[in-house]
């Protein structure tokens, strides 16, 4: 079936209400801290107070004395078991040739601590109570080091080196592009526009936090591992053939309700290879441990943390004939499972956006930083990039006076396939479309009016644009593969019909707030002609479901999605020859639409649920043409990316006086192609936004440089934004369908975070503008905007 085909189906496009709200609003999900398994213990970890220090000693005599006490394991325990490091997924190959340094990333520190937070002990009771006593009691002897927790920094050659293996704390220099053609187009510009600016450090902050129960049964020699995390094969795939040495069917990876990741649930944590290992050795007792809100600061993987510079050569028209980017960007302390991805070709291959730039040179340095290590997060690289050029963008329109829309619709890619001068081939899209639906929503043309209002008392207001593109939808394994992906990114579908026609679905895509259980089932009732209901989504469970490669890159509808469109091809074909037989016709002429099977030409006809009870209650069956049963199961490998984009126009108003930024009015148009819900889809866009305002105007992680303490690990000094920091948001959306997938869908789930952040940057810049203030980094918090009012002024 053809993506157009599909797109007419009935549930495809509904706003069905989410399947699976009723048992989070009624308290009825079930997340891995809520499990509690027969002789359960408890684990705590001893985490380094020091941004960098080697360990001395470590003296675990009192704790393992302690009450309650079943076990204290270090890095010594560690490495006597030999059990292996933390592997990277991603290798980048530097521009010399080289391969990136990488160090090793044990389970327990071993000699040194490299970050506040790093993992010294684990100390397991038999209650949690009694583990933290014990904790306490671990004597660590540290020899504080000197600590570079700032990426510039670490590029100017501060600190002391972090690993033996990177002397200098550099992991890589990556670049994309033609640097000869990009420099012979800087020469001949009529006008250069430069920027630097610094992407900000967040913290992910999931509602739920990380939590594993590591367990290993003696009578049948084999670990399962329950674990909030976004993609359980991935998990179990690392854990056993890099870490552990185990063969893969000897563990079993279970990820039931997650309650939030926004990538920081992607990785393979040293908590969760610490407590399946440490089961086994206590005897096969399972072991728990969930973060505490301070812990999931310390521990869990950040997000951003780039220092760039970026400049536009244009002639005199305004048209891009070249962009150059240069961009520290940091890792932290060691190199978490897909780290190295996210600055290189997560980031360099979007840095054309959604303009007809013709050259473009982007190169990367990597830093080791005494800090978490950062990794994906809502976004991963996009959101970088979308930053770094919609701000460029709008400083190219102010510079040569023609002003945000103007310098865009001048730019804007206008045909598809468009070939990028950085790797990327986008399929579809309407850019202009987009740009002008938002100005038309966001009533650009009252905005002057509004502003005028606004400093009649006061106050100033601003306009923002972003134009964003991104990538995801990952990947095709070829690709990713030649880019150095360490492992393959296709996914993986099992369509399970019951004798009585409902259906069972395991996919590999793991759902962890998206509603999978809904949108997946709207795919398979639409596509058999059956009730949403009859239809059930299994995920997160290496033991149920047959593979998968998780949840990431807005993957889910558009790849593990397609993988259940072609598991349906084979039921539809299977079912069509059952079909054939019951209705004494050829295959051939056998018609499926509407739940139904039709003899082409006639009125002969049977329901989709005979077939299924033909097919396991086989007394008038084929059984010389056809096994019983019907049951498929495919694997799909995307031939491109999708690409989702859109316009998103933002109206601040700046009280200057206070410094205090109030987001009046934010619009967003998105192009996802196909929608499957488009209430769940709008869910998406608005969750998005909000976490894109909150890095804009309010979240930073402040780590200090002295130190190395992590001076924002709390709610109190990390701004989270809340209800009243969202205004009503305006959304719409235009559709160009994907042309590679069978849905023709793109994925919306990182749109709004990847889009927003320039366009509140935008705006603030321009609300300032009249007072002298040229630019600005988030976050824009009272303090930094008053300052940067006073510094303009002074
Ligand atoms: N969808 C749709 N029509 C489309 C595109 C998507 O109906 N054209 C639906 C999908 O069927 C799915 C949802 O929208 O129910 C998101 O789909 P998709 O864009 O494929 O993204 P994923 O499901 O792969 O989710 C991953 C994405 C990422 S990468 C992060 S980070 C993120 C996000 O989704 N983390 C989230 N949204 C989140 N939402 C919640 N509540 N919690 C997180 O941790």
């Amino acid at each position: 079936m053809g993506a157009s085909d599909f797109a007419k189906l009935p549930h495809i496009g509904e706003a069905v209400r989410r399947k699976e709200d009723y048992r989070f609003l009624t308290g009825g999900g079930q997340y891995t801290d809520d499990i509690r398994l027969d002789g359960q213990l408890y684990a705590v970890f001893v985490r380094s107070p020091h941004g960098h220090a080697v360990i001395r000693s470590v003296d675990t005599a009192a704790a393992s004395a302690a009450p309650g006490v079943q076990g204290v394991f270090t890095g010594a325990d560690v490495a006597a078991d030999k059990i292996g490091g933390l592997p990277c997924g991603w290798l980048i190959t530097s521009t010399d040739g080289t391969p990136m340094k990488e160090p090793p990333h044990p389970v327990l520190a071993q000699g040194k601590v490299r970050y506040v937070g790093d993992h010294v002990a684990m100390v397991v009771a038999q209650t949690l109570e009694q583990a933290r006593n014990a904790a306490e009691m671990v004597e660590v002897d540290y020899e504080v080091l000197p600590t570079v927790t700032q990426v510039a920094d670490a590029a100017a050659g501060k600190g002391a080196a972090l690993h033996d293996a990177a002397p200098d704390n550099h992991c890589y220099k990556w670049a994309l592009g033609d640097k000869a053609a990009v420099d012979a187009a800087f020469a001949k510009a009529a006008h250069v526009t430069r920027l630097d600016l610094v992407n900000n450090r967040l913290v992910p902050n999931a509602i739920e936090p990380r939590s594993a129960i590591g367990s290993y049964h003696r009578a049948t020699d084999e670990y399962t591992l329950y674990v909030a995390n976004q993609n359980p094969h991935v998990e179990r795939l690392l854990m056993t053939a890099f870490v552990m040495g185990l063969p893969e069917h000897k563990v079993r990876v279970i990820a039931p309700d997650v309650g939030g990741g926004f990538g920081s649930k992607i990785y393979l944590y040293a908590e969760d290879v610490a407590l399946t290992w440490a089961s086994k050795k206590l005897g096969g007792r399972p072991i728990k441990w969930t973060a505490d809100r301070s812990e999931a600061f310390l521990s869990d993987a950040h997000g951003r943390d780039h220092v760039s510079h970026a400049e536009m050569a244009m002639d005199a028209q305004g048209r891009f004939l070249a962009l150059r980017v240069h961009t520290d960007a940091a890792l932290g302390a060691y190199l978490s499972t897909f780290a190295t991805a996210v600055p290189t070709i997560l980031y360099g291959t979007l840095l054309a956006g959604q303009y007809k730039t013709p050259q473009i040179y982007v190169e990367v340095d990597a830093w080791f930083t005494n800090t978490a290590p950062v990794d994906a997060y809502r976004g991963a690289g996009r959101p970088e990039a979308t930053y770094l050029l919609e701000r460029l963008v709008s400083r190219c329109g102010w510079e040569l006076g023609l002003g945000q829309d103007e310098i865009r619709r001048r730019n804007l890619i206008d045909q598809w396939p468009y070939q990028t001068p950085v790797a990327l081939q986008y399929d579809t899209g309407d850019y202009l479309a987009c740009l002008s639906r938002a100005q038309e929503l966001a009533d650009v043309a009252g905005f002057a009016a509004r502003r005028a209002a606004s400093e009649a008392r006061g106050l100033r207001r601003g306009l923002g644009y972003s134009s964003y593109i991104e990538a995801c939808g990952l990947a095709p394994s070829n690709i990713a593969g030649a880019l150095g992906a360490r492992a393959g990114l296709f996914e993986c579908g099992e369509v399970r019909v019951h004798p009585t026609g409902s259906v069972t679905v395991f996919t590999g895509s793991h759902s962890h707030g998206q509603g999978h259980e809904t949108t997946f089932a709207q795919v398979v009732a639409a596509r058999l002609g059956i009730p949403v209901d009859n239809v059930d989504i299994v995920h997160g469970d290496t033991g149920r479901v047959p593979f998968g490669m998780g949840t990431y890159g807005s993957r889910s509808i558009s790849v593990g999605g397609a993988a259940i469109m072609r598991a349906l091809d084979k039921i539809e074909t299977k079912a069509k020859k059952i079909a054939a037989h019951l209705l004494e016709a050829s295959d051939a002429d056998i018609e499926f639409s509407g739940g139904n099977f039709t003899v082409k030409g006639t009125d002969k006809s049977i329901p989709f649920a005979q077939v299924a009870l033909t097919a396991y209650v086989p007394h008038n069956y084929p059984l010389d043409k056809l096994e019983p049963g019907l049951n498929e199961t495919a694997f799909y490998d995307p031939t491109n990316f999708t690409y989702p984009a859109g316009t998103y126009i933002c109206e601040v108003e700046i009280d200057p006086a206070t410094g205090v930024t109030r987001v009046d009015r934010f619009t967003a148009v998105d192009d996802f192609g196909t929608i499957i819900n488009p209430m769940i889809v709008e869910g998406q866009v608005q969750g998005g936004i909000a976490q894109g305002i909150g890095q804009a105007l309010l979240e930073q992680c402040v780590y200090d440089p002295g130190s190395g303490q992590l001076l924002t690990a709390s709610f109190s000094d990390y701004a989270m934004p809340r209800a009243d920091d969202m205004p009503t948001l305006k959304l719409d959306t235009v559709c160009t369908p994907c042309v590679h997938n069978p849905l023709g869908t793109k994925g919306c789930g990182e749109a709004g975070a990847i889009g927003s952040p320039p366009a509140v940057i935008n705006a603030v810049l321009d609300a300032l503008a009249p007072l002298g203030v040229k630019d600005f980094d988030m976050p824009a918090t009272p303090l930094r905007v008053w300052e940067a009012i006073r510094r303009a002024q002074a």
